[in-house]
């Protein structure tokens, strides 16, 4: 069945629980919130519902309901890879099924069938001065992609229906993400390559298209990408990136408004740019010893980071209590295909080394490494070595994820999104009456 039936069938039962809930239990009390928690980021307070993934401190994030290692299992693969097909882990998150091989590659068709990008784009990335940082190209790429929107069409002419509005969404979303590997691949090149323009080949898969595309031709690579695209899809509804983009497709932004608010947002050095710092932490342990240290020499140096109370990039999580097993995964990808990699080395003995030094400091909430640990290292060893492009790599894959999240809050008709703010005296003077 196609993306837009099998979401067209699932579609009564979703609005009915979500209805019945709010029906009968509206006035359920699901948390407090505490000063702590307003002045803190609003940390762990529950603002929003979403079925597309969820990240179990103790288990990591499970997309639809299924963990990491069930999905790379479970997935469709190309004939010519080992890992699975975007396209299948698309329909997995659309409609919440894990699809059947053609249910995948007719993702991969749409896909292909779509992926041209209208001229203005092109002039829009060349306009901007060389050292344009490549997330504000990708962010303005995406913007400038918005002539494009179907439902912003629609909506001008008259369609008010808002039990319609999800089908308009859902060929927003697919056009839109079907366009990313060129785009992305243009940026890389643009920026990195002399402006070459690569076709993207009829015969390839959407992740391998990208590979080809920057001229990264190895197998394996391909492969990586694929890995690499489905493991940073998604990571709940209410990180920087998902949040930004469901509150200003709240207020019935389209796809394309929505997911270049997103992607500012995973331009942050909080957020989406700790991959690249882990890299650059790596390398530096290797020039400052001149190759990989030996595991002595390594415990010395990370106690001495530690006493100097240092952050060590990629360990730690929000949310997470366990190793990332996005971290994992790629792990073992590097331990089958470049287990003699330097860098690839020195990132699993600082694994060896780091956390059990982080208990015994005693401050972190999480001494385990999170998927940033070893994003960078990969994606080095292929010859992608400049950071700065680590970033839109993680956009490319995590748009598949806000779209899925914004085509559903159309599908449920969730309202726009309006909080609360309340002055500090107002605050003094709730806690004084109390
Ligand atoms: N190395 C050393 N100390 C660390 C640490 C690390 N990697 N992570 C946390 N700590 C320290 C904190 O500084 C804090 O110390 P303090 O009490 O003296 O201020 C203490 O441990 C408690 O912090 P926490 O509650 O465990 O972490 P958090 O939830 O506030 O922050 C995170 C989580 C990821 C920002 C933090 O662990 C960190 O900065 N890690 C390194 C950067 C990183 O890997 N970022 C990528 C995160 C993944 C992602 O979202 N992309």
């Amino acid at each position: 069945m196609n993306v837009k039936d099998r979401i067209r069938s699932k579609l009564p039962e979703w609005r009915e629980r979500t209805a019945r809930l709010v029906h009968d239990h509206g006035s359920f009390k699901v948390a407090d919130v505490t000063v702590e928690q307003i002045f803190g980021g609003i940390r762990g307070v529950p603002i929003q519902v979403s079925d597309i993934s969820y990240v179990d401190p103790m288990e990591g994030i499970r997309f639809r309901g299924y963990s990491i290692p069930e999905v790379l299992k479970l997935l469709p693969r190309p004939e010519t890879g080992q890992y699975p097909l975007v396209g299948g882990l698309y329909y997995l998150l659309m409609t919440g099924e894990v699809p059947t091989q053609e249910e995948a590659e007719d993702i991969e068709v749409e896909w292909k069938v779509r992926s041209n990008l209208p001229d203005h784009v092109f002039q829009v990335l060349k306009a901007m001065p060389r050292y344009t940082h490549p997330m504000t190209l990708f962010s303005q790429a995406i913007l400038a992609l918005q002539t494009e929107s179907i439902f912003a069409r629609r909506y001008y002419y008259g369609i008010h229906n808002k039990a319609d509005y999800w089908e308009a969404f859902l060929q927003d979303s697919l056009n839109l993400t079907a366009k990313l590997p060129v785009l992305a691949a243009n940026i890389y090149n643009l920026k990195y390559r002399d402006g070459i323009y690569v076709n993207p080949e009829p015969n390839r898969d959407w992740a391998s298209n990208f590979a080809h595309m920057i001229g990264k031709e190895e197998p394996d690579y391909a492969d990586l990408c694929r890995l690499f695209f489905v493991l940073h899809s998604d990571h709940e509804g209410a990180n920087v990136s998902a949040h930004a983009s469901h509150l200003v497709g709240s207020a019935l932004a389209d796809v394309y408004l929505s997911c270049s608010a997103g992607m500012n947002g995973l331009a942050g050095p909080l957020h989406g740019l700790a991959n690249q710092e882990c890299l650059r932490w790596l390398l530096k342990i290797r020039e400052h010893f001149g190759r990989v240290p030996r595991r002595d020499e390594l415990q010395v140096y990370l106690e001495s980071a530690l006493g100097k109370n240092e952050i060590i990039p990629g360990y730690g999580h929000a949310v997470l209590r366990v190793t990332d097993p996005r971290f994992t995964a790629q792990a073992e990808f590097a331990q089958r295909f470049m287990p003699e990699d330097e860098i690839f080395r020195l990132a699993m003995l600082v694994f060896d080394i780091l956390p059990s030094l982080l208990i015994q400091q005693g401050k972190v909430k999480n001494p385990y490494p999170n998927v940033d640990a070893i994003n960078g290292t990969l994606q080095y060893h292929y010859g992608v070595k400049e950071f700065d492009f680590y970033t839109v790599l993680f956009g490319l894959s995590r748009i598949l994820g806000l779209t899925t999240h914004i085509t559903w809050s159309r599908i449920l008709g969730k309202p726009i999104e309006r909080p609360k703010s309340l002055t500090t005296k107002i605050l003094e003077e709730m806690i004084d009456r109390e």
